[in-house]
This record gives C-alpha cells, sequence and structure tokens, in this order.
C-alpha cells in the first residue's frame, strides 16, 4: 500500500539551490531579504544577490570549486545567507556546523566532510580559528572580524565576478548536514542542489509564502529545518527573513511583534516555554497567521495553550536530514482544520508506506508502522559509508525510524521513535556517541545510553554503566559534559550489573526503555 499526496506532482527544475532560491531575487529590489533581530542589520534582495555574487567570486580566487567543501560555522544572522549562498553559487558544498559543539566535535566534523575553506563568525571565531589550525585548513573567514580571520567582506569589497561552475544539480552536492539516522553515529548526508530545489519546490505549493511575509528564524540554519524550511523557503518567496541567534522568551516576542512576523517556526520546546510564560499577552501578535512547530514530539494541551496566549494556531511538520527534509505538512489552506497533533499530509511528489517494523510487510490498514518515504527530496546517501545507505535507503525508500499512522483521509500522526537517535530540544543526540565516551573512561566496562523524558528538552540521555566499582554518577556525568557540546550531556547514570544484548552484541534498549517505562 503506497500512500500519496493529494497534490498533483511538482516539477523540479535543472537548477542549482543559489540559481532556483535567488534567480529570480533581483525583482525584489530594495525589499528586505534578511534583518537581523538583534542589530537591525538589513540585507536587501538586490544587495543580497551582489554580495553572493561577489562573494563567489572571492571563494573562487582562493581556490574554492565544484567537488570542495565550505564549512560554515555560525549562529543565524543575515550575513549567513550571504555565505551560504556564495559557497554554493562558487560550486562548493557547505557543512554547517553547529557553533557550541567542541572542539573535538569540530574537528571532527571538518575532518569527515573534508572542509577545505571555513567561514565563522563571533562568538565562536577563536574557537574555529584553534580548530582549523589544527585541522590544515588553509582559509579561514570571519563574517564580521576576528584578529587571524580574514573578514569574509573583503572579498566582497573585492568585487570580483560570480564564477560560472559547471554542475550537475542532478548529482552535485550542496549541503553536507550530519545525522545519526536510525543509527550509530553522525554521518555526512549527501543532499544533492536537485535535493534541495525539490523540497522547496514541493513544500511551497502547501506553504503560499509570499513577498509579503516576515519569517521568524531563530531555529538554528545549521539544522535542515532552519535551512530548508525558514532561510531558503522564506528568500525562494521573496518574504523577509528575521534572524535571532538564540531564543530568548521576551526577545523572541517583542521581535515578533516590532516587525510584524507571520510566520513563526517552533521547536517543542519554545511552544512550552511560550505556553506557561508569563506576560505574552502583552505583545500584539496580531500580524501573526502561521505558527509551525517540527523536529520533535509535540504535546496537544500543551499546543493548545500556546496557541490561546499567542492568538494563533501551531500546525505541526514533519520530516528529517535526509529527506531535505520535508516529508509532510499542513497546507495553509487546511491550517485551521487539521488536528493539532497530526504532522498533516504527504507533500506533493512525496509517497510513503506503513511496514511492519524490520520487514517490508506493509500493516494492516489504521495500524500503526515504520514510515517509510520516497521522493525527489530522499538524499543521495551518506558520506563515505555505503552500508548505512543500504541499510537506510531500500529501491528508493527512506527508513524514518519513526511509528506513524495513517487516517483514511491520508492524515498523518507520528506516534512514536524506533531508531535509537535522541531528541533533546529537538537537537540530535546520538546515543552511539556518549556510549563511545563513556567506554573510553578507564573504570567503565559497559555502557548503554537511551532517551527518557524530560521537562524541558523534552527527552534526555541517561546511561546505564557497568563499571568496576568506586565511580559515582557525579564523576561520569562530569566526565562526558567535559566531552560533548552541552544540549548533549548525559542528565542521569545509573549503575547495573550487564547491559542487556541480543545474541550478535546489539543493545536491546527497548528493554532499556520498558524497564524505565
Ligand atoms: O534529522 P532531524 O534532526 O530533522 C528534523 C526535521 C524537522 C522538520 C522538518 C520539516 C518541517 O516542516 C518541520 O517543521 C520540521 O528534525 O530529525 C528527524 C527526526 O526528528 C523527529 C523524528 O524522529 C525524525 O525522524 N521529528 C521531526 N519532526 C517531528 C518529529 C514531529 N513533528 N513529530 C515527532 N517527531
Amino acid at each position: 500500500m503506497i500512500y500519496r499526496s493529494p497534490l498533483p506532482d511538482v516539477e523540479v527544475p535543472a537548477l542549482t539551490l543559489t540559481e532556483f532560491v535567488l534567480g529570480q531575487a533581483r525583482r525584489f529590489g530594495d525589499r528586505a531579504a534578511l534583518v537581523d533581530g538583534v542589530t537591525g542589520e538589513r540585507i536587501g534582495y538586490a544587495e543580497l544577490v551582489d554580495a553572493v555574487q561577489a562573494g563567489a567570486g572571492g571563494l573562487a580566487a582562493l581556490g574554492v570549486r565544484p567537488g570542495d567543501v565550505v564549512a560554515l560555522l555560525s549562529h543565524n544572522q543575515p550575513r549567513y545567507a550571504v555565505a551560504l549562498h556564495a559557497v554554493l553559487a562558487a560550486g562548493a558544498a557547505v557543512t554547517p556546523i553547529n557553533p557550541v559543539l567542541t572542539p573535538e566535535e569540530i574537528g571532527k566534523q571538518l575532518a569527515a566532510s573534508r572542509a577545505s575553506v571555513l567561514i565563522t563568525a563571533e562568538p565562536v571565531a577563536g574557537k574555529a580559528l584553534e580548530v582549523a589550525r589544527a585541522a590544515g585548513i588553509a582559509h579561514v573567514l570571519v563574517l564580521g572580524e576576528h584578529e587571524g580571520a580574514r573578514p569574509f567582506a573583503d572579498l566582497l569589497a573585492e568585487g570580483r565576478p560570480a564564477p560560472s561552475p559547471e554542475l550537475d544539480p542532478a548529482t552535485a552536492v550542496a549541503a553536507l548536514p550530519f545525522s545519526s539516522g536510525t543509527t550509530g553515529m553522525a554521518k555526512g548526508v549527501r543532499l544533492t542542489h536537485r535535493n534541495l530545489v525539490a523540497n522547496l519546490a514541493q513544500t511551497r505549493v502547501g506553504w503560499r509564502i509570499t513577498s509579503d511575509d516576515v519569517q521568524a528564524a531563530v531555529l538554528p540554519f545549521f539544522h535542515i529545518y532552519g535551512f530548508t524550511i525558514i532561510l531558503n523557503s522564506g528568500l525562494l518567496a521573496g518574504a523577509t527573513v528575521l534572524t535571532l541567534p538564540r531564543f530568548e522568551p521576551h526577545g523572541y516576542l517583542a521581535a515578533l511583534e516590532k516587525h510584524r512576523v507571520t510566520r513563526a517556526y517552533f521547536a517543542p520546546p519554545m511552544v512550552l516555554t511560550l505556553a506557561n510564560l508569563p506576560g505574552v499577552e502583552d505583545y500584539d501578535l496580531s500580524a501573526l497567521r502561521f505558527a509551525f512547530c517540527g523536529a520533535a514530539p509535540l504535546d496537544v494541551e500543551v499546543t493548545e495553550r500556546a496557541e490561546k496566549r499567542l492568538g494563533c494556531l501551531i500546525r505541526q511538520g514533519y520530516g528529517m536530514t535526509e529527506a531535505s527534509p520535508g516529508t509532510h505538512q499542513v497546507f495553509d489552506a487546511e491550517f485551521s482544520s487539521m488536528p493539532a497533533g497530526s504532522v498533516g499530509r504527504l507533500s506533493p511528489g512525496t509517497e510513503a508506506r506503513l511496514v511492519v517494523p524490520g520487514t517490508d510487510t506493509d500493516v494492516e490498514p489504521g495500524e500503526a508502522g515504520e514510515l517509510l518515504v520516497r521522493g525527489p527530496q530522499v538524499m543521495a546517501g551518506y558520506l563515505d559509508n555505503p552500508e548505512a545507505t543500504a541499510a537506510t535507503i531500500t529501491d528508493g525508500w527512506l527508513h524514518t525510524g519513526d511509528i506513524a499512522r495513517v487516517d483514511g483521509d491520508g492524515v498523518f500522526w507520528i506516534v512514536d521513535r524506533l531508531k535509537e537517535l535522541i531528541k533533546y530540544k529537538g537537537y540530535q543526540v546520538a546515543p552511539a556517541e556518549l556510549e563511545a565516551v563513556l567506554l573510553s573512561h578507564p573504570r567503565v566496562l559497559d555502557a548503554a545510553v537511551i532517551g527518557v523524558p524530560h521537562a524541558e528538552g523534552g527527552e534526555a540521555p541517561k546511561a546505564f554503566v557497568v563499571a568496576d566499582g568506586g565511580l559515582t554518577a557525579e564523576d561520569l556525568l562530569a566526565w562526558v559534559a567535559e566531552r560533548v557540546a552541552p544540549y548533549k550531556k548525559i542528565r542521569d547514570v545509573e549503575f547495573v550489573d550487564e547491559i542487556p544484548k541480543s545474541p550478535t552484541g546489539k543493545i536491546l534498549r527497548r528493554v532499556l526503555k520498558d524497564r524505565e517505562a
């Protein structure tokens, strides 16, 4: 049984992501493409196109070519979009990096992606420079200024003409975000220009973003939700993308009011905060028409409380890095009729199946099963990892590792997660990575990590550890906290005699999960 979108397929133009997103942007002239919600810095559409071309010319002069990878390590700000599209226009791919990663974690992503240039920004430029030096990266550019790094603005000032790289959008990689997928460590996700163009073309049928819209962009551009759904979908439509470097509730609400934001994009912890925050009603949010939430499960009761206070409905989107990311969406036209707990319908050109986990057998109609999705937005594969690619995509079907159900009307619900991935505040935390850190402790004999419910994060990592004595939970919490980014921290430890494993040595996470429940 194959489920299809109720909307007709879309044609995917044979363009690069930058050609598709900015090819017509000059017609928006001086309209604001991006506004910094903190500093007020503003980039108009014509100015954005000029800057992207000059940036591409400058990068080409540094030797950046098709096939190269440029790392982008910055919080959200208007110049992020300039740097991103300059890299793409030079023919290279971007690997977006979370600025809160530790130097070791950044070094790993630089090495795995074979990045040859790093573009960074304050306040992490110092850390970035150190890591880049250790990784042997020749060119470090900074959005703004930092001693020892070349200002990206230098490239713009040189005003070189943009190169015309030969790229096949169907095969050339545009973005290399990292995701652990259904199992194991984080892997580079090869998203081609065509994958990303397809997802923008698909989602824009249901979401009628226009040049009158203002999109709040506080969810990070280094994550695929911010990258495609917020930043590039906004630029494609000629809307104004309002960037905020972090979610500070009152600052955020004040920015929504001041800039008359029409479309807001949340992750569940933001919705929870807004549902409980005193004073939300004091802000004039009358311009807000659509609010979306995705990246992790969202509680319906919390949603309804937040909706009342914001004066705007909140509807979910669903997707994953490996699908560029969108596969399910609540179309604007059905925004008020779609149930809050659902993730809406399949995007145009997207197919789905629900199978008995671990099999190729469809579940009975109405029953929940593992969600498989197929469409032009599905990644070309994991970087340097054909085994993981083959395990994740079969006959074009992407195994999401999520359990979903669908009603007779084609509306989907995500009801559980089968894969081992933990989502803390919507950010990916890979148990395998934390287990490796725990096992690197000389007194840890065995370890397993699962996600357990957490008030603020939705879910947080808990470790089960077999140790040779004399070790406290505090010791282990500190050991891990010193070695991983703050959002990955283990928040609970339980010492056990043995880790439940299958005969082949695979950790039986379900046993631990059931024990927790
Ligand atoms: O790979 P990733 O970190 O990707 C994302 C993507 C979030 C999106 C995508 C399209 C949208 O329109 C949108 O609003 C948000 O987070 O993690 C993918 C996993 O996150 C869980 C699920 O386990 C995915 O496999 N996830 C994403 N959205 C939801 C969700 C949701 N609405 N409900 C429950 N889990």
